[in-house]
């Protein structure tokens, strides 16, 4: 764009500088012209003179004289006449000319002495002379000079006008030609292309119309368009061929569910009823880098697992704005499309101040009911202000959510996780047509042990508001039970699994969630991490570990682990590097800052022990890395060390089982995770015992690739068949209460 402008600016540039020397001509000409005119005017008026004065008067001071030379003075352009002797003295002069102005002897005497007439153009008191000198003879001698003196100051008039007419002129052709090319470059480039862009944009997002096909460009850019027209037709036939096939496989239970499949799911079931999913946590982050905004996707299972279903199937994401550039990029209503390169679903960004995030995210959430539902011996603590702050967040979120659903009939909410207990209770009290589910990603303790909580009761109760309340696993589900039927007053059936309080009954499922692996090869080997490259990694063999820097993970247990396989297992040193990608998580928790210290301070006394200069045994890489950077660290690496103290689900076991293309790789899985329901053919440990770790990387480290093939497929093909997709579609299936003669699972 700038290089057009640039180009457009040049030509008005040279148009001016030609148009200037034009008219600069032009001027010269004419000047020269009237110049020429005055000059004939003039010799005629000295000559009419001449033949009066020349016969009947000689050149001295005559009162005679003084009155024929006034005879026409001062009209039209003639100023006055004067007359000088021979010898250069004034004789005679019109009454017009003032006599301390009579300046002309020079012009004079030079008529005289070269016996000819003398032209000269010159300034008197700020008027503009044209003076004409003539000889004046008698028997044929030189006897004086007549001066005849015009005014010329029209000509400085005419050269001013001329310029005018052509600077103005000058400007409106530059001005139409301006607006002349602005137009040309929009009808004939900007408009086509900005269509073609477009359209290309919709055939890549899939958002095409039928109009598209019958893309109208003229011009030179034609061709293009009939072309993309028909790469837009074909590949609207393949979608729709797609679209068909997923819609079949709805029918069928044993096929793979796909993003596809999801959409047409949700297209025939919920026939254009809208779906709402509310986390604290948001899918995107914005902030500012040397004065720039970017953004970046948090380390978080749940924003892993819930970002593909919002990107097939659009609608509102509500999520605390978190990033220190989120509010710059938000429209009026806090509302972002996302993802940021590709927009294809809404987020609604709600802004909680400091206090806000200190009670309800450090407090309650994280300080209070993570450990409580985690019990991995760390305390919960339990502060009323937090709660307080708990309780208000969760009635923002709800305000915000009950003005963003006002005009919609049967709005579907999907509210994700620990940090709105309390929400489900608050929607359905205003709207009991919304149909509303929570799913708890983490774990769901035993009756006893959640029976500390001082407010497990309105807990309880907040999340009993919810036509569906998910856990990842059958026991999570059997401790809320349990909760329910010990802390609050309700019917619970067990057959049915559901609990009946209030008037209202909630169903209680097991949802295990899973990553996006399909029944098409997920992508190709890659064989090169830049990951280890840059950490210099060099090694044969290469285990790797990725959490966020949570002591739930079971970080420290894991690196003792190492090193007890390090003592028992000589031979390995120098042989294996252990990655272990741990992006701080949660910093604003004092436990969380203790807990990531102490783990570089064993990663730094294990290097100690057994490091070489050629090989540092622990790597630990506590930035957060894209999955571009992940990817090809789970691909090579030889052994993956999932072994969290206790987890919901874990997903990292999952993305490395299903990164495994050339299934090769062995996954060492804690039997304290809901992923060790599903991924049995795992090596599964007690992460807390060293030797059962160490033992199982010595398995994984010798394990025949034929072994290691037989159950990476196993794992991969359970993966592949409670995928993401499937997990979205019976969580909406069981919120939306869909009947069994609407399609289905
Ligand atoms: C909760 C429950 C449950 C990790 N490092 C980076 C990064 N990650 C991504 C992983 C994975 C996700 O973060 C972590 O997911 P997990 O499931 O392992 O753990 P939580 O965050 O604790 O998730 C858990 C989950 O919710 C879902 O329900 O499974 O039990 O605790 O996807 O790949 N991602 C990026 N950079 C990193 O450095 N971008």
């Amino acid at each position: 764009m700038k290089r057009i402008f640039g180009l457009i600016l040049g030509v008005a540039v040279a148009v001016s500088l030609f148009a200037f020397a034009f008219t600069y001509w032009q001027n010269y000409q004419e000047q020269n012209l009237l110049l020429d005119d005055l000059s004939r005017h003039s010799a005629l008026l000295a000559e009419s003179f001449k033949e009066a004065i020349e016969p009947n008067y000689s050149i001295k001071k005559n009162p005679a004289l003084d009155k024929l030379l006034d005879k026409d003075a001062g009209k039209e352009r003639l100023t006055g006449l004067v007359i000088y002797d021979v010898t250069g003295a004034l004789v005679a002069s019109s009454s017009t000319i003032s006599k301390g102005a009579i300046n002309f002897a020079a012009v004079a005497e030079a008529a005289i002495k070269g016996d000819t007439t003398v032209r000269q153009v010159s300034s008197v008191d700020g008027d503009k002379l044209f003076v004409l000198a003539d000889p004046l003879h008698s028997d044929g001698a030189v006897t004086g000079a007549l001066v005849v003196v015009q005014n010329a100051n029209y000509l400085d008039a005419v050269a001013g006008e001329v310029w005018t007419t052509n600077l103005v002129r000058l400007f409106v052709q530059v001005l139409v030609f301006l607006i002349a090319i602005i137009l040309l470059l929009r009808w004939l480039i900007f408009q086509p292309m900005k269509h073609i862009l477009e359209s290309i944009r919709q055939i890549r997002t899939g958002t095409i119309s039928d109009e598209l096909t019958k893309l109208k460009v003229y011009g030179f850019f034609h061709p293009i368009a009939v072309e993309i027209a028909k790469m837009s037709e074909s590949l609207l036939n393949a979608r729709q061929a797609a679209s068909e096939e997923a819609r079949l496989r709805l029918e069928k239970l044993d096929t793979p569910w796909t993003a596809e499949r999801l959409k047409e799911f949700i297209k025939h079931n919920l026939k254009g009823r809208p779906i709402i999913v509310v986390s604290n946590r948001e899918p995107y982050s914005h902030s500012k880098v040397d004065g720039e905004i970017t953004y970046s996707v948090p380390s978080s299972g749940l924003v892993t697992a819930l970002e593909p279903i919002m990107e097939a199937c659009g609608g509102l994401w509500v999520a605390h704005g978190s990033g220190d550039a989120d509010k710059e990029v938000v429209d009026s209503n806090d509302k972002v499309a996302l993802p940021p390169d590709e927009p294809k679903y809404t987020l609604k960004r709600i802004w909680l101040s400091e206090k806000e995030v200190k009670g309800h995210y450090v407090g309650f959430s994280n300080e209070a009911l993570w450990p409580l539902c985690h019990m991995v011996h760390t305390r919960p603590v339990f502060r009323k202000n937090d709660w307080l702050e708990y309780r208000k967040v969760n009635g923002k979120f709800a305000q915000s959510l009950l003005a963003e659903i006002k005009d919609m009939e049967q709005p579907i909410i999907l509210v994700q996780d620990y940090h709105f207990a309390l929400l489900p209770a608050m929607i359905k009290k205003s709207r009991p047509d919304a149909e509303v589910g929570i799913f708890w990603h983490i774990p769901w303790p035993g009756a006893e042990a959640f029976n500390i909580c001082p407010w497990r009761k309105a807990i309880v109760e907040g999340m009993l508001g919810a036509d569906v309340v998910g856990f990842h696993t059958q026991q999570y589900c059997n401790n809320f039970l349990d909760t329910a039927r010990k802390e609050i007053e309700s019917i619970v059936d067990i057959e049915q699994f559901s609990v009946t309080h209030d008037g209202h009954t909630s169903y209680i499922k097991p949802l295990p969630i899973s990553v996006a692996l399909t029944n098409v090869a997920a992508k190709k080997t890659q064989q090169k991490s830049l990951v280890l490259q840059e950490a210099g990694v060099k090694t044969k063999y290469v285990a790797v570990g990725v959490d966020r820097m949570d002591y739930t993970k079971g970080i420290l247990e894991r690196l003792r682990g190492l090193e007890f396989f390090f003592e028992t297992h000589p031979s390995y040193q120098e042989e294996l590097t252990f990655v272990q990608v741990a992006p701080l998580s949660r910093q604003s928790v004092e436990k969380y800052r203790q807990f990531a210290e102490e783990v570089r301070t064993e990663v730094e006394r294990i290097n100690e022990k057994f490091g070489t200069s050629a090989w540092t045994p622990i790597v630990l890489i506590d930035r957060n890395l894209t999955h571009e950077e992940l990817d090809p660290l789970y691909q090579v690496a030889d052994v993956c060390l999932v072994t969290p103290l206790n987890d919901g689900m874990n997903l990292v076991a999952k993305e490395y089982v299903a990164a495994q293309d050339d299934e090769s790789g062995v996954l060492v899985l804690s039997k304290f995770t809901g992923a060790a329901r599903d991924l049995k053919d795992a090596l599964i440990i007690n992460p807390y015992s060293a030797e059962e770790t160490s033992e199982a990387i010595y398995q994984a480290l010798t394990m025949s690739q034929l072994e290691q093939r037989r159950r990476i497929k196993k794992m991969r093909e359970s993966i592949k068949n409670k995928n993401i997709y499937r997990w979205a579609a019976e969580l909406i299936r069981a919120v939306a209460n869909l009947g069994s003669n609407e399609i289905s699972l």
